[in-house]
C-alpha cells in the first residue's frame, strides 16, 4: 500500500468529483475532479526541473491556488516540501537554503535575482500570486504517477526557531501528517458538505496542514482568502461552516460591527489555536457570535496535541484533552510526573510526533526523553479527568499574532550593532497581537544608541514581524544574584507599554 498522503487525498477527490475544492471571491477555481490531473502535471514539472524522490523543494511564495497545487504536487512527486514565511529576508532565506540543501527553490518573481544569489546549487524557479512565473511555463501534459512512499518517509520540513537563535527543520513524515489529519477529521466531525473559510498563511502547520488536510480528507469546499479581511470573512459566514484562526483573528472579528449571532448562524465550528486565547476574548467572541470557540493546542513538531471536545464543555482558557492516540504527561524539572493540577513541562508521544530535526541529531536527542516522549517546552497542568491547561512556557519564546519569535535571535542581531553592550528581548501584552516584542538595550557607556538606530540596524536582517515594536535604551540590564538577566522584572516593568 502506498502511504503517500496524496494517495488518500486523491481517493477522496475521486468521490467528491465535480464539487469545488477551492473557491475564491465566489468563483470556483479548482474542482476536486481536476485535482489528480493538476497535481500530476505540476509533479511532472517538478521532476522535469530535476527534483528526484527525497529531494527538498524550498518554497517562498504568496498564497494562491497554484501554491496549494504546488504543495500537493511535491507530495505526489515524493519530494520534501519546505515552506517558508513570505516575510523572511534574503539573509534568513540563505540560512534555510544552506541547511535544507534543496534541489529546487520556488520564489516570487520579484525575488528571483536575490534568491539566485543565495540559492547555491539549487535551481531557482518562480511562481507569482497571479499564477505567472517560470514554474508554470511549458507544464507537461502527462501527469506524473503518485510516488510510492512509506509512512516514515518525509513529506515536509518546517523550520521552527530555537532558543539557541538558529532555526531547526522539523522533519514530518507522511504518517505524521496523515494520522493527525484523520484524527482531527473524526474529532471535529468534518463532512463533505462542510465549507472551510481559509484565512491562514500556507507556510505553517495551522493553515497548511490542519486547515487544508481537514478539508481535503473530507472532500469539503474551501473559501480561499489570501489575507485576512474581516469584512470578507463575515460575508462568507453566510456560506461557510468552519473557520480556523489564531486569537488575533478572533479579536479583530469581535470588534467588527457586523459580527452578530445572525451573521454566524450558518457556521458550525470556530477553532482557535497557535497562541493563547484569553478567557476574556473567548467570552467576548461568544457574546458577539453566539458560538463558543473550540480551542486546541499544537506545535510544528507534533501537529495537534490536545483539543477541547466537539460535544461537551469547551472551557475558555484550557486546551482540552489529548487527541485520541496521542499521549501526554507532565513532568517537573527533575523528570518526575507531577500530581494532577500541578504545573510541569508537557511531553507528548504518538504517531503525530515528528522524526527529529533535520541533520541535527544532538538537538533531536536533547528534546526527546526515553520511550519517544517529545518535550514541548510548554508549562501545563492536567486535571484528573485529562483536561490540559497551558500556564506558561519553559522556553524563551514570544508568540505575536500566532507567529513564534525567539528572543535569542533578535538579541544576537541587536548585540552585533555598534554601541550596544547587550540586550534583552521580551514579549509583553499587546491588544491585537497577543504579545508585542520589546527590546531593552544596554548601551556601552557614552555610546550614542537610540531606538531608530537599533531598528534601522536590524531591518534587513530579520523579518518584519520579528522586529521589536519598541526599543528601550538603558544603561544596564537588571540581573539577579547569579548574574542572569531578569527578564521577569523587565516584563513586569514594561508590561503596560502597549495596553496602558
Ligand atoms: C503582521 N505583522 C506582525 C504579524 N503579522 N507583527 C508581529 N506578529 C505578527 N504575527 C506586522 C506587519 O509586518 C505590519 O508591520 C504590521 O504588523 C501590521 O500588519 P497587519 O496588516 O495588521 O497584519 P496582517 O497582515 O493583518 O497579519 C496579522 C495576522 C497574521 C494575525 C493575520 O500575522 C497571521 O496570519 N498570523 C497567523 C500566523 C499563523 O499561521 N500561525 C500558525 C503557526 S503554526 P508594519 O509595521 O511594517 O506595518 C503553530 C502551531 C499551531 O503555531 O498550534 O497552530
Ligand atoms: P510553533 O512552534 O509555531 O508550532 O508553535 C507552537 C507553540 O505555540 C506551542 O509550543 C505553544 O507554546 C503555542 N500554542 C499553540 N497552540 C496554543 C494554544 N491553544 N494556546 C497557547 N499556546 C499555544
Amino acid at each position: 500500500m502506498n502511504d503517500n498522503l496524496i494517495a488518500q487525498i486523491l481517493a477522496v477527490a475521486e468521490v467528491a468529483g465535480g464539487e469545488s475544492f477551492l473557491t475564491e471571491a465566489g468563483k470556483p477555481v479548482l474542482a476536486y475532479a481536476d485535482l489528480d490531473r493538476e497535481t500530476g502535471r505540476m509533479a511532472a514539472q517538478l521532476r522535469a526541473l530535476g527534483a528526484q524522490v527525497g529531494d527538498r523543494v524550498v518554497v517562498q511564495v504568496e498564497k494562491s491556488p497554484e501554491a496549494v497545487v504546488l504543495y500537493l504536487a511535491a507530495l505526489r512527486a515524493g519530494l520534501v516540501f519546505v515552506p517558508l514565511n513570505t516575510a523572511y529576508t534574503a539573509a534568513e532565506l540563505e540560512y534555510f537554503i544552506g541547511d535544507a540543501e534543496p534541489a529546487l527553490v520556488v520564489c516570487r518573481p520579484a525575488d528571483a535575482g536575490t534568491v539566485a544569489g543565495v540559492a547555491g546549487a539549487a535551481k531557482v524557479v518562480t511562481l507569482g500570486d497571479d499564477g505567472a512565473g517560470s514554474l508554470l511555463a511549458d507544464l507537461p501534459d502527462q501527469p506524473l504517477p503518485v510516488a510510492e512512499r512509506g509512512g516514515d518517509d518525509l513529506a515536509a520540513i518546517l523550520y521552527t526557531s530555537g532558543t539557541t537563535g538558529r532555526s531547526k527543520g522539523a522533519m514530518l513524515s507522511h504518517g505524521n501528517l496523515l494520522s493527525n489529519a484523520l484524527t482531527l477529521k473524526d474529532l471535529w466531525r468534518w463532512r463533505a458538505d462542510d465549507v472551510l473559510i481559509h484565512i491562514l498563511p500556507i507556510y505553517h502547520v495551522h493553515g497548511l496542514f490542519v486547515a487544508l488536510h481537514g478539508a481535503l480528507l473530507a472532500g469539503a469546499e474551501v473559501l480561499f482568502h489570501r489575507g485576512f479581511d474581516p469584512d470578507a470573512v463575515i460575508a462568507d459566514f453566510a456560506r461557510g461552516t468552519v473557520l480556523m484562526g489564531v486569537p488575533t483573528h478572533y479579536t479583530r472579528l469581535t470588534c467588527h460591527p457586523r459580527l452578530t449571532p445572525a451573521a454566524c448562524a450558518h457556521m458550525r465550528l470556530f477553532i482557535s489555536g497557535s497562541a493563547p486565547l484569553l478567557a476574556e476574548a473567548h467570552k467576548r467572541f461568544e457574546e458577539g457570535s453566539g458560538s463558543r470557540i473550540l480551542e486546541r493546542y499544537g506545535m510544528t513538531e507534533t501537529g495537534m496535541i490536545t483539543s477541547n471536545p466537539y460535544d461537551g464543555a469547551r472551557v475558555a482558557g484550557t486546551v482540552g484533552y489529548p487527541l485520541p492516540g496521542v499521549e501526554v504527561r507532565i513532568h517537573d524539572d527533575a523528570g518526575v510526573a507531577v500530581a494532577p493540577g500541578e504545573p510541569g513541562v508537557l511531553q507528548v508521544r504518538g504517531p503525530n510526533v515528528f522524526k527529529g530535526y533535520w541533520r541535527n541529531p544532538e538537538k533531536t536527542r536533547e528534546e526527546f526523553r526515553e520511550g519517544g516522549w517529545f518535550v514541548t517546552g510548554d508549562v501545563a497542568t492536567q486535571e484528573a479527568d485529562g483536561r490540559v491547561t497551558l500556564v506558561g512556557r519553559a522556553k524563551d519564546l514570544i508568540i505575536a499574532g500566532g507567529l513564534n519569535i525567539y528572543p535569542k535571535e533578535i538579541e544576537e542581531a541587536i548585540d552585533a550593532l555598534p554601541g550596544v553592550a547587550e540586550s534583552a528581548v521580551i514579549g509583553v501584552a499587546h491588544p491585537d497581537m497577543g504579545e508585542g516584542v520589546v527590546a531593552v538595550v544596554a548601551r556601552v557607556p557614552g555610546a550614542a544608541v537610540d531606538e531608530a538606530g537599533v531598528l534601522a540596524g536590524i531591518a534587513g536582517k530579520l523579518a518584519r514581524f520579528k522586529q521589536p515594536r519598541r526599543v528601550i535604551v538603558v544603561d544596564a540590564l537588571p540581573r539577579n544574584a547569579m548574574g542572569k538577566v531578569q527578564k521577569a522584572a523587565l516584563r513586569a516593568h514594561y508590561g503596560g507599554l502597549f495596553t496602558a
